[in-house]
């Protein structure tokens, strides 16, 4: 079978890590193989949205530990810049939405890969564990980036040092997701929201993903000039003018992406 399936459905992009007995955890083989996944979603036109899940029991419980401990493991200079910064990279920059639906476990940098996402979703008894500390590494994965951000430093600094397992329900109090849904019916609820963001103006999504992403590390000044800038490429959008359009003549708006 293979480590990550992958299928289009209606113009969404389903992205399942698929080693369950190992609850997903990533060898280097599977970490290639979602970057060139990525790749293939930021190329295809036809898809207007990604959604990333786990198969079975865990969404992704980070590295494979059992790959580490084997005579031609990936060495430590490897693993982060060869195969999991890319990915989050990729995560971050790429012109689409990227819901993640955390059906299980998320742990190590199978949690910060969930977080990086623009719009995080966990099944209730889904669970984020920020594994590293208790095995004597940092968090990493672009975890000490996004986290203290999500939930401020204190909360983050407990979560990362303590190791502790954060359930679905206390994560999205705190800020670390966007919703909890019930384990029944989770998938059909989250992929309804990838759907939606599938059928929304692309450019426009792909434009504020990218001003939000400017706006963690802009001053003030810079990131109203960015607005400035980013806005009017919105404004030049055929989905800017079929929404204005559509709301005028009091219909819904068909957006094509464009
Ligand atoms: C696993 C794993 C796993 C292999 C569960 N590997 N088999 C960056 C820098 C360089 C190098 C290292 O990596 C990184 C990035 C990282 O991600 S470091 C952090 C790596 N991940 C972890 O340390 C998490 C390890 N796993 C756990 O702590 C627990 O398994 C969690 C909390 C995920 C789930 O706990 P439980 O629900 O109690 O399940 P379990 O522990 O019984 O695991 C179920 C099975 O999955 C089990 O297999 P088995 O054959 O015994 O049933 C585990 O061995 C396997 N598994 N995680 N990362």
């Amino acid at each position: 079978m293979p480590s990550i399936l992958f299928e289009i459905k209606n113009q969404v992009a389903v992205i399942t890590l698929n080693r369950p007995e190992k609850f997903n955890a990533f060898d280097r083989q599977m970490a290639l193989s979602l970057q060139k996944i990525l790749d293939d979603c930021a190329a295809d036109k036809n898809i207007r949205c990604i959604y990333l899940t786990g198969n079975g029991k865990a969404f992704c419980a980070g590295q494979d530990l059992s790959e580490l401990a084997k005579e031609n493991a990936p060495g430590f200079d490897k693993i982060l810049s060869e195969h999991y910064n890319p990915i989050v990279t990729r995560i971050r920059n790429i012109e689409k939405p990227v819901v993640c639906a955390v059906n299980g476990v998320a742990a190590g940098a199978g949690a910060n890969i969930a977080l990086c996402c623009d719009i995080t979703l966990a099944a209730a008894s889904a669970s984020f564990v920020q594994a590293f500390s208790r095995i004597g590494l940092i968090p990493d994965s672009g975890g000490t980036f996004f986290l203290p951000r999500l939930i401020g430093l204190q909360k983050a600094s407990a979560i990362m040092m303590l190791g502790d397992k954060v359930n679905a329900p206390e994560a999205e109090k705190m800020g670390m997701l966007y919703k909890v849904f019930p384990d029944e019916g989770f998938a059909t609820e989250s992929m309804k929201i990838a759907l939606i963001l599938s059928q929304m103006p692309t450019k426009g999504l792909a434009l504020t993903k990218q001003v939000l992403n400017l706006s963690l590390s802009n001053s003030f000044e810079e990131q109203l000039k960015a607005e400035d800038t980013l806005q009017l490429m919105a404004s030049r959008t055929k989905d800017h003018a079929e929404g204005v359009k559509a709301f005028l003549e009091k219909r819904k708006p068909n957006f094509t992406g464009e």
